[in-house]
């Protein structure tokens, strides 16, 4: 073999063993670069004689040739092969299933609101809310609860650090004391001043902790003012109220004496199922009670001239009762293998 053969079977081994472009790139500078082994060649024609020089020359260049079309013939396997890695590397397995789209779902408590919300909407009550952020006077004081009162105790309510007058609230009745006061500032003529007519529901706080309470749990208060609001019409809403929202037309539901700062006279509501798990057992599921004197005065209505009803209810002990949940935490620890049953 001459010695230009032999040059071509050495540069396409080393463009063989070239494992990528620029591997190869460098092979190829070795023979046919500006002092490759082809290049010297070349330049080493000039001391040969002439005749010499053509046959030398053309034998060169057919090395030459040789040499650029192994060099393609490689740079173009490197090409597919590296096509080839990214299509396996990039590959679809379009035969398996979709991962599929998990769907939402409201808390189960949200459902409970939103319920408790419409039904009271259909008779033309107005959902307000308020800052759960609230001042000692709005909260107690207005609700003519006294300064020694338990529920202003440091035991039984959450205080803002550094302030004795904040407080994180301990029901909604503060937003209903914001709502009376802003209705009579935008009614001021008492004359044409429409009744006042309320629903609030919200989050609300207190320093107690076990599987029946929560240091937050929820409340929906409701608030009905007018000239001629009777005990009669709370009963009235409160039993027709129930009646939709536990889906029950035979519900037994019973009003017993008790005692809210805020109400005068008051009472507890106590629910009965005619049938179910539950049948013939007396639940407490709400207070309520004709609004105090001296809190529609803290609310700027004149107690002589307007009476009104409040209630106050638990919406997670209405959810627990509605699906048998029996342990209040479990609505607040957000593991969905609990809250996804109730889509
Ligand atoms: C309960 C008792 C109640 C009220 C809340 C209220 C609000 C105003 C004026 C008068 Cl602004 N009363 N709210 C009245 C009676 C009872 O809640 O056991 N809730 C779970």
């Amino acid at each position: 073999m001459n010695h230009l053969d032999q040059l071509v079977q050495q540069a396409t081994a080393e463009f063989a063993a070239a494992a990528d472009g620029a591997q190869l790139e460098q092979a190829k500078a070795r023979y046919l670069g500006k002092s490759g082994s082809l290049t010297e060649q070349l330049k080493a024609l000039g001391k040969l004689a002439a005749e010499e020089r053509r046959e030398a020359g053309a034998a060169i260049n057919r090395a030459k040739g040789a040499i650029e079309s192994s060099l393609e013939a490689r740079r173009q396997a490197l090409r597919e092969a590296a096509l080839l890695e990214q299509l396996a590397a990039e590959a679809l397995d379009v035969t398996l299933p979709g991962r599929g789209q998990g769907t939402g779902g409201l808390h189960p408590v949200s459902r409970t609101l939103e319920r408790i919300e419409g039904l009271f909407r259909s008779i033309g009550f107005v959902v307000a809310d308020g800052p759960e952020i609230e001042t000692d006077w709005h909260n107690f004081t207005a609700l003519n609860t006294p300064a020694n009162h338990p529920a202003r105790s440091m035991h039984d309510t959450f205080y803002l650090e550094g302030h004795d007058d904040v407080l994180l609230r301990t029901h909604t009745s503060p937003v209903q004391v914001r709502e009376m006061l802003a209705h009579v500032e935008r009614y001021k003529d008492l004359d044409t001043m429409p009744e006042l007519r309320i629903i609030v529901p919200g989050r609300v706080y207190r320093v107690d902790s076990d599987a029946t309470h929560s240091p937050m749990f929820h409340q929906a208060e409701g608030l009905w003012i007018g000239e001629n609001v009777s005990f009669a019409d709370l009963k009235g809403v409160i039993a027709d109220f129930l009646r939709k929202f536990f889906e029950s037309e035979d519900l037994q539901v019973r009003f017993r004496p008790s005692f809210f700062p805020f109400t005068e006279p008051s009472a507890e509501i106590d629910v009965a199922f005619m049938s179910g798990a539950l049948e013939g057992r007396w639940l407490e599921i709400a207070g309520c009670g004709m609004v105090h004197p001296n809190v529609l005065r803290f609310g700027g209505f004149d107690p002589e001239r307007y009476t009104g009803f409040a209630f106050g209810m638990g919406p997670d002990r209405l959810t627990m009762l509605r699906y048998g949940v029996n342990d209040l935490r479990l609505f607040f620890e957000g593991d969905l293998r609990f809250l996804s049953q109730f889509k």
